[in-house]
């Protein structure tokens, strides 16, 4: 009885999402009609607190684990009081209570979430699986391949469903893959799957429940494949012409709720007459629902909460360096940078890090070396070659109370994990309030003749993505201590690690556990004829020409972290001496000196007495030999540049 009516609920809803389409009071309805078995057989076979990353189809979770109606109509209108303010459309958007992560629009970003999740509950000895959804279209992506491997090497308890409907958008299967079956897949990442009815709830409910005792059982992932049929078009305005008509008269005949409908009745479970009376209930409650769903205020936009919503507040106090601190080690960069994992590691046992090589071999950089034996492979983690999967595991990893630190071998192979950063960490705490406790090392910049691919200064693509943080220190003290306040911190944090610093920079480090504030910048040395403004390794060309040049007084600020940043420091900077000059190693154009000295010519303008200046790389991607390096360098045309401003 229980599974008749959740079956039926979201039929019903969706019956009257469409004529409310059509009156225009909802925007956009993707629809599930003759899939619903999947979604509910899924969900009621779960444990109501094990997560479930749905997609876009999927109303059956949503309803099946009672989420009330009134505030998914709600959230559907774009009200204030759904699910997400008002700031997400359709099903893109989750829930911590009833343990529902939301889906972003690319979908298969979804899969590595249910990796990190079904890691928490690994490392945690709970008996829990994760669940996550793809569509046929969704299993072409890469996001599919590296979560389903990653699941698989890890053996982790997740159970993927393929839900093969025929087309993705209108792509039919033939253009889609070329394995027989979807659910052949599974021999290639050595883990068991199996083809089932999607039309037939009671067999979605019974393979659920077997599937999910095998995972926790074996703690090993599954695929499972439920064929099944899109009875309307990919959204509402997309029609259905490219779908030969057979297929649906076909498929009406193995609708789920008819069947089941059918079973029940063949089976003397319910009555005609029951099932009427169900009907009329649940229509009841949809209209009451509705009515209150409808009861609610206009959004009134507050400038000031959306931007606060961004980023998470951090709760509990911070150990900040005072000053005064006891004891402290001369130490390298990178020394400095280890010792702040390692105490961060003692201090969270929730802490998990995660990157290729980094564990018995040490990391590309030997970061890690030795932490291993130290702390275990269960929380010092080997990855597999598959950044999108590990970053999406870290936020798995986050929903589950974890804290995540993931080491890029480069910062320049964050672009293949780049969408995950972009629309998955860096705006779930705007969209539904979820954090992503993560971090990301980004060993980065030249100078080292590593060519295009190993040199890159990529910060100023994350500075211009809201719901992140950009910290890039320049000295050891500072990188251990900006290193453990973005551990500390509940939003995803890029800490840039210039590698031409790891061993040629010393400094003292204080041995305790101490934090640096993320958004304060430094002011280095106190100057009168010109102000350097600039980060990482340009902070110490700024010195270096400044001790080299006595005849200038330099003034310089580094900045620290780049997103936020520190606009007092800025605006101080100016003041000291008018004679403005941004220094960085990244290309000129679009580079973080843009936004600052846009910010300056707007903000600080009675207080110039020349143009605000940079100095930047070339406008090229960087090349590999020394001589040509060098060039593309902004260190190279430093002198030149400070002796235009100088001449004002
Ligand atoms: C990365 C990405 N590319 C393209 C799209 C546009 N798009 C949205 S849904 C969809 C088809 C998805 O098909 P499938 O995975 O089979 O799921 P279905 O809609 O059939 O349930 C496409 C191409 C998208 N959302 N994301």
């Amino acid at each position: 009885m229980s599974i008749y009516k959740n079956l039926l609920l979201p039929r019903m809803i969706e019956e009257k999402m469409l004529v409310l389409l059509r009156q225009g009071k909802i925007s956009k309805w993707f629809s599930g009609i003759g899939q619903e078995a999947i979604s509910v057989g899924v969900t009621m076979a779960l444990q109501q607190d094990e997560w479930i990353m749905p997609l876009h189809r999927n109303l059956g979770v949503f309803t099946s684990r009672n989420m009330p109606l009134s505030k998914l109509f709600k959230q559907w209108q774009g009200n204030k009081d759904g699910y997400s303010k008002g700031r997400e459309r359709s099903f893109h958007f989750g829930n911590k209570e009833h343990h529902i992560c939301g889906m972003i629009s690319h979908l298969g970003p979804q899969l590595a979430i249910a990796d990190g999740v079904a890691l928490a509950y690994k490392l945690k000895k709970e008996q829990k699986v994760s669940l996550a959804f793809t569509g046929d279209g969704g299993t072409s992506e890469g996001d599919f391949h590296e979560a389903l491997n990653t699941a698989a090497v890890w053996d982790l308890p997740v159970i993927f469903i393929i839900e093969n409907n025929g087309y993705g958008l209108s792509t039919p299967t033939s253009e889609q893959y070329r394995c027989t079956s979807l659910v052949d897949k599974a021999a290639g990442y050595g883990m068991d799957g199996v083809q089932i009815d999607g039309n037939n709830v009671l067999t979605v409910y019974d393979t659920i429940k077997g599937v999910r005792e095998y995972c926790i059982k074996n703690q090993k992932p599954y695929l499972i494949e439920c064929m099944t049929f899109r009875m309307r078009g990919h959204e509402e305005a997309s029609g259905v012409k490219y779908v030969p008509k057979n297929l649906f008269e076909e498929w009406e005949q193995k609708d789920p709720i008819k069947n089941y409908e059918n079973w029940l009745q063949e089976e003397g479970i319910l009555s005609a007459a029951a099932i009427a009376s169900i009907r009329a209930e649940i229509k009841n409650h949809i209209e009451e629902e509705l009515k209150n769903g409808f009861v609610a205020d206009k959004i009134i936009p507050d400038t000031e909460e959306e931007v606060d919503d961004v980023y998470a507040s951090r709760t509990g106090s911070a150990e900040w360096l005072k000053g005064n601190e006891e004891t402290a080690s001369e130490k390298k960069f990178i020394n400095a940078i280890s010792d702040g994992l390692e105490q961060s590691l003692n201090r969270h046992p929730n802490l998990v890090l995660m990157g290729q090589d980094i564990a018995e071999y040490g990391g590309a950089f030997k970061v890690t070396e030795g932490f291993v034996e130290k702390f275990g492979k269960e929380r010092i983690r080997n990855t597999p070659l598959c950044e999108s999967a590990i970053v999406g595991s870290a936020l798995g990893l986050s929903l589950e109370g974890y804290k995540a630190v993931m080491e890029m071998q480069f910062a320049d192979f964050a672009t293949v994990g780049f969408n995950q950063i972009i629309n998955n960490l860096a705006k779930i705490h705007y969209r539904w309030g979820q954090n992503a406790d993560v971090v990301i090392r980004m060993p980065t910049g030249g100078g080292v003749g590593a060519g295009p691919f190993h040199s890159q200064s990529n910060e100023a693509w994350f500075v211009h993505t809201p719901g992140l943080k950009v910290v890039y220190p320049s000295s050891p003290m500072d990188a251990k201590g900006l290193l453990i306040a973005a551990i500390n911190d509940p939003n995803p944090v890029m800490f840039f690690e210039h590698k031409a610093l790891y061993r040629s920079i010393t400094g003292p480090v204080p041995d305790q556990y101490y934090e640096i504030e993320i958004g304060k910048a430094k002011h280095i040395q106190a100057g009168e004829d010109i102000s350097i403004i600039t980060y990482g390794a340009a902070v110490h060309w700024a010195i270096e020409y400044a001790q080299k040049h006595p005849n200038i007084s330099v003034d310089i600020t580094d900045l620290r972290t780049l997103l936020p940043l520190d606009y007092d420091a800025i605006r101080n900077a100016v003041s000291r001496t008018g004679k403005v000059l941004i220094l960085h190693e990244d290309s000129l154009t679009g580079g973080v000196g843009a936004e600052i000295a846009a910010w300056i010519a707007e903000h600080c303008y009675t207080l110039l007495d020349a143009p605000v200046m940079r100095c930047a790389s070339l406008d090229t991607p960087i090349p590999f030999s020394i001589e040509l390096e060098k060039n593309f360098m902004a260190y190279s045309r430093l002198g030149e540049t400070i002796e235009k401003l100088m001449a004002y």
